[in-house]
């Protein structure tokens, strides 16, 4: 993936359902300027769902998905209808399509109670209002267009802008000011891929710019001399992997935390990781713990998954622990497990880290992630959560358990 490229997990995912031949298609077509679907006048086109990733102005970066058409009550409708189904996992905003001289079909009242059982935004549009004898005014989740004589697109595209919530949630920018400088410590080792930042350095680096605040990046070997020079920053933020050296530099009354920390945070499973690293202390001869991992071809969490971190547990609980290992999209049955600890998850999608979560905690497995675990190890998991009040408030709860 480029630099200037947004993760397709970061996209808004439009997705544009209907009946078949309504016309989804050439209006998938229509919306995004470009002839990316086949359109034709045979029922049953479109057979499995064609995603783009675009810019879609007033939104920005998108996700179009066109799907199969569904038809009334055949067999062949009911994969279909599944095929679409599976599409309502990852949107966003549902348009369902609907032939504007026929109306409302009842596999088109289906798709609506989905929509409105899975909370999904949608908009009615009705396509090839040209054929009607005129174009009748829509309201704020109805309108007709043509996608073939191209009326209405413009206002759709308003349309969809309005409901597309504004992505407003903050890596770190929430607790930073104007002028703030946030210091990035990033080690450059064999692991650290050639010639670029990795996906979540990044993100942050544009998330501290937002808020109008200053990034400085520096390797931990230079960290000592930079904060000598450029005086007490706000807060520093380092990879995990650091976190030993780093504590030692940061002067106490300096915010100290860690980007897993922080994506765990953003993706919304901080407080049950922090939770899930007090098992840490408890373990025993014989626990078996699960290492899992997002990626399969990022050296750099390999080498910390396989390597530093059972050395890191044997080492701070001198037990004889099990480690078993997954990577990339399998993730075990946790249930004989004692513990699992998760990769920041950079590769997954929001929804798929969640349902890893909620797969060890259901299995009544404590979970974790690498860069927690960490800092529990280190004695410093209170200090990086200390820029979050709210969640260190759980290390008390978890002593009191
Ligand atoms: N008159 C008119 N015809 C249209 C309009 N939009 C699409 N059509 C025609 O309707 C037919 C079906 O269009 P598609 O875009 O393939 O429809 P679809 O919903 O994707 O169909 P499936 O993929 O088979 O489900 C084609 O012959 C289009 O030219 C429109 O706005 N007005
Ligand atoms: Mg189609």
């Amino acid at each position: 993936m480029g630099l200037n490229e947004v993760a397709s997990a970061e996209r808004v995912h439009i997705t544009f359902f209907g009946m078949t031949n309504v016309g989804k298609s050439s209006l998938v077509n229509a919306v995004t300027g470009q002839d990316l679907c086949v359109v034709s006048e045979v029922e049953g086109t479109t057979t499995d769902p064609v995603k783009k990733a675009m810019e879609l102005l007033p939104l920005g970066p998108v996700v179009v998905v066109d799907t199969p058409g569904l038809y009334d009550s055949t067999s062949l409708g009911k994969l279909r209808m599944e095929k679409a189904i599976g599409a309502l996992d990852y949107t966003d905003i549902a348009i369902l399509v609907v032939d504007a001289v026929k109306g409302l079909q009842n596999g088109d009242r289906e798709l609506i109670s989905q929509f409105e059982a899975k909370k999904i935004p949608y908009i009615v549009t009705h396509n090839k209002a040209d054929l009607l004898d005129s174009v009748p005014q829509g309201n704020d989740n109805n309108i007709y267009v043509s996608a073939t004589k191209k009326i209405g697109i413009e206002q759709l595209k308003e349309l969809i802008g309005k409901f597309a919530k504004p992505n407003d949630k903050k890596i770190v920018g929430d607790i930073l000011n104007g002028g703030d400088i946030a210091v990035l410590v990033v080690p450059i080792d064999s692991a650290a891929p050639k010639g670029r930042l990795i996906m979540p350095q990044q993100q942050t680096i544009r998330d501290i710019l937002d808020s109008g605040a200053v990034a400085v990046v520096a390797r931990p070997e230079e960290l000592a001399d930079t904060l000598d020079r450029i005086g007490k920053p706000k807060i520093v933020i380092t990879d995990s992997q650091a976190f030993g050296v780093v504590s030692k530099i940061v002067p106490s009354d300096v915010m100290l935390t860690s980007f897993s920390i922080l994506f765990a945070r953003y993706k919304g499973n901080l407080p049950t990781l922090v939770k899930g690293a007090a098992v840490i202390d408890d373990l025993r001869d014989g626990d078996k713990i699960l290492i899992a991992e997002g990626c399969t071809h990022h050296r750099q969490c390999e080498d910390i998954g396989t390597v530093k971190i059972p050395k890191w547990l044997n080492a701070h609980t001198g037990k004889k622990l099990v480690f078993e290992y997954s990577s990339g999209t399998q993730f075990p049955d946790p249930s004989d497990c004692r513990l699992v600890i998760h990769c920041g998850g950079c590769m997954l999608n929001e929804q798929e880290m969640r349902s890893r979560v909620a797969r060890a905690v259901q299995c009544g497995v404590p979970i974790t992630n690498y860069g927690v675990a960490i800092a529990h190890m280190h004695g410093i998991l209170r200090r990086s959560l200390s820029p979050f009040g709210d969640i260190a408030a759980i290390l008390d709860e978890r002593k009191k358990a």
